[in-house]
């Protein structure tokens, strides 16, 4: 483990271990944390977690708490798992019923001393312990009578990385890959061990370590060439109680297997597919699975032979189901090729309309896994209604961390908010109190898999996102994953106090930054729910045609009278008949369909009333002003924390937010004058607009 002090304050993140200085707080942890009693014959989680404890208390404290078998001190830690102590056993029996992952941490008497239990049901729930008692102590919280006991809501709170092995990071606006680089798997992976350090204290336990497009060298990876490099990954996660998994490329048995087809019926297939399985699990017993795009903007798959999903899917999992591997097959399937001209075609049904006919039909080791809404990780789009269509299949919701649509790390969007409210959205599947929070975490419809991926935004930069504020959104996602019931503000306090500490005047501004970063990227971009508007490929800045007249389907039709797409049953595409009652009605009706999708589900004239009282016109002039001078507002407030933050993260962060105030300027003027133009009418307020 590299020592926290070797690094600069933005690589350690909220890991900084800042040395305590309450001389009150700093006598309290000295005498709980002196010594550490472990088992000698602890297993390489609890190693990790053994030394976690060391080094964070080294920094925080000054000391290294000695590791020992028996007490000798007045007050001790006591690390361990179930069945290695009858006082760990105690603790842990009322979450007899919860995850493996689950932990206390417990101050209590023992043999006429004070013990403080680091205590879990697994050496992976004894490392999550660990990593919470550090995380009271940099948060300044006491250790007296701790009773903590934390059980994760998520089977799998996984990562995906979308890095390519040329190096490069498909939506990665953090520098390079720090797992590839020429093609091979780096040689040293200390960052890579970092990440697992940094990924593990939020409650991580999976990965998926490739791009789900899947290349020609990354194809290679479940091959005996590239398969001792992905060994290496797999055991640096491992100590960290993170799982691997592989995205493959459903051509492999063409493309590295020699054979004519990739068809999922024809048996030489399935051999190769067993075969490829069985070479993997020789060398990695705990591996994952793989994560599937197939039929996915151009990727192979099952179609390609007249099969299906469940095809496709069903023969891979058949090849992991010996060893226990799933299969994670993403429903991000929708044409590709369409023409601007089609109305009837809506990109926004295709998830639904592919998946929903395959209920039922997928094997018990298959969860679908299904982005949180039906378009594209805009800044505001509705729930996909797959959540509620699937009361017999596994699902999984993919959020995207790497801010593709949402200011790509040049802005801030602290994004824990917009995930809030996708967790806490109502399917009514089964009635009132059906949130996707329980569709995902399996408990609606009784799965036993399940969980919450998301896409990664770390690279190679030293401060890993590129944005300093940006780390927010990755702790933020372990976070909410472990615990939906955890509130933005709640999240974003814990990641502030980590990352920068405690002193008031710095929380409260990074605090009003970040609570109010989602809504000011929104107010200056696509307006109520419409979407895109982004240059086509690389979707950074303002292009509000840019993909009006392509083939992805994704369109705002705007003319001179209006704007919006029409996703009734009565007149339009016919989407808002994939929600249950209330909100298919809800989104159907102009009258009750909420402000901010209005446009995503209506077509209305430029002069329609919202709800707020505003019209529709007036509503885009108004926020994109607004939006501008709040994130000119941004910048004014950072710059009075110089010297109140360290230099590092205070300079990273200051010319960020001066490249998104001038740039939310651009937003704001190319979106009023296009809308000026179409419309002809004019702001009531008589604002400059060009
Ligand atoms: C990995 C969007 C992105 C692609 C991404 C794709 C996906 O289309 O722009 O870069 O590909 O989603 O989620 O598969």
């Amino acid at each position: 483990m590299q020592l926290p002090g070797n690094h600069s304050e933005v690589y350690k993140c909220w890991l900084r271990y800042a040395a305590v200085t309450d001389p009150a707080s700093l006598e309290e942890y000295r005498k709980w944390c002196g010594e550490l009693v472990s088992p000698a014959t602890a297993g390489l989680v609890l190693e990790s977690a053994v030394s976690e404890l060391q080094q964070g208390m080294l920094s925080l404290i000054g000391v290294e708490p000695q590791r020992r078998s028996d007490p000798e001190a007045s007050h001790y830690m006591l690390l361990g798992v179930g069945g290695q102590s009858g006082a760990i056993d105690e603790a842990l029996s009322p979450l007899s019923d919860s995850s493996p992952d689950s932990y206390v941490l417990k101050t209590c008497s023992l043999n006429g001393r004070k013990c403080l239990l680091v205590a879990g049901k697994s050496e992976r729930g004894a490392l999550y312990a660990a990593f919470h008692l550090l995380r009271l102590m940099q948060m300044g919280s006491t250790l007296e009578d701790l009773d903590i006991q934390e059980s994760p809501s998520n089977g799998l709170r996984m990562i995906n990385q979308w890095d390519n092995m040329d190096g490069s990071i498909e939506r990665g606006y953090a520098g390079q890959s720090i797992f590839y680089e020429n093609n091979r798997i780096v040689g040293d992976l200390t960052r890579v061990k970092d990440y697992a350090r940094l990924l593990s204290s939020t409650g991580i336990n999976a990965i998926s370590i490739n791009n789900v497009n899947v290349h020609h060298y990354e194809t290679m990876l479940i091959t005996e060439s590239q398969l001792p490099e992905v060994v290496r990954v797999a055991e640096v996660f491992r100590e960290y109680g993170i799982t691997t998994f592989l995205s493959i490329n459903f051509a492999s048995p063409i493309q590295v297997g020699n054979l004519p087809v990739a068809d999922p019926l024809v048996e030489e297939v399935r051999m190769w597919w067993r075969k490829a399985a069985s070479d993997i699990y020789r060398v990695i017993p705990d591996f994952g699975g793989f994560l599937v795009k197939a039929d996915s903007e151009s990727r192979p798959g099952p179609f390609t032979y007249g099969r299906n999903h469940i095809d496709g899917a069903n023969m891979l999992a058949e090849a992991l189901q010996p060893y226990g591997g799933i299969v994670i097959w993403r429903c991000f399937v929708y044409n590709c090729q369409q023409d601007w001209r089609d109305r009837s075609t809506d990109r926004a049904r295709a998830a639904y309309d592919h998946f929903t006919p395959l209920d039922g039909g997928f094997h018990d080791n298959v969860i679908l896994q299904i982005k949180n809404g039906p378009m594209d990780f805009q800044v505001r789009e509705p729930v996909s209604p797959l959540f509620g269509a699937l009361p017999s299949t596994h699902q999984m919701l993919e959020l995207q961390i790497a801010q593709e649509y949402t200011g790509q790390a040049r802005h801030v969007c602290y994004l824990v908010p917009q995930w809030k409210e996708v967790l806490e959205f109502d399917t009514f599947a089964r009635g009132e109190g059906s949130e996707v929070a329980k569709v995902v975490s399996g408990t609606l419809f009784g799965s036993k898999l399940g969980g919450i991926a998301a896409v990664s935004n770390i690279g190679n930069d030293e401060n890993w996102t590129g944005h300093v504020l940006a780390q927010a959104n990755l702790y933020g996602f372990g976070r909410l994953s472990w615990n939906p019931q955890l509130t933005p503000e709640q999240i974003a306090r814990e990641w502030i106090y980590l990352t920068f500490g405690t002193k008031p005047k710095v929380v409260e501004i990074i605090l009003h930054i970040l609570l109010n970063s989602w809504q000011t990227y929104e107010n200056y971009t696509a307006p109520l729910g419409v979407g895109w508007m982004v240059n086509p490929n690389h979707h950074y800045g303002p292009n509000v045609d840019g993909y009006e007249y392509s083939r992805w389907g994704t369109y705002h039709f705007a003319d001179r009278d209006g704007i919006g797409v029409d996703r009734t049953v009565k007149t339009g595409t016919g989407y808002t008949s994939q929600y249950h009652p209330p909100y298919a009605e809800l989104y159907e009706s102009l009258d009750t369909c909420p402000d901010e999708l209005l446009l995503f589900f209506h077509h209305v004239p430029y002069s329609h009333k919202l709800h707020s009282g505003q019209t529709v016109i007036q509503h885009i002039y108004d926020t994109h002003f607004a939006g501008a001078e709040q994130a000119a507002g941004f910048l004014e407030k950072w710059l009075t924390l110089e010297g109140s933050i360290d230099a590092g993260q205070f300079e990273n962060v200051r010319s960020r937010l001066q490249e998104q105030a001038q740039h939310a300027l651009e937003w704001r003027d190319q979106i009023n004058t296009y809308f000026f133009r179409k419309s002809g009418m004019a702001d009531e307020h008589g604002r400059t607009i060009y």
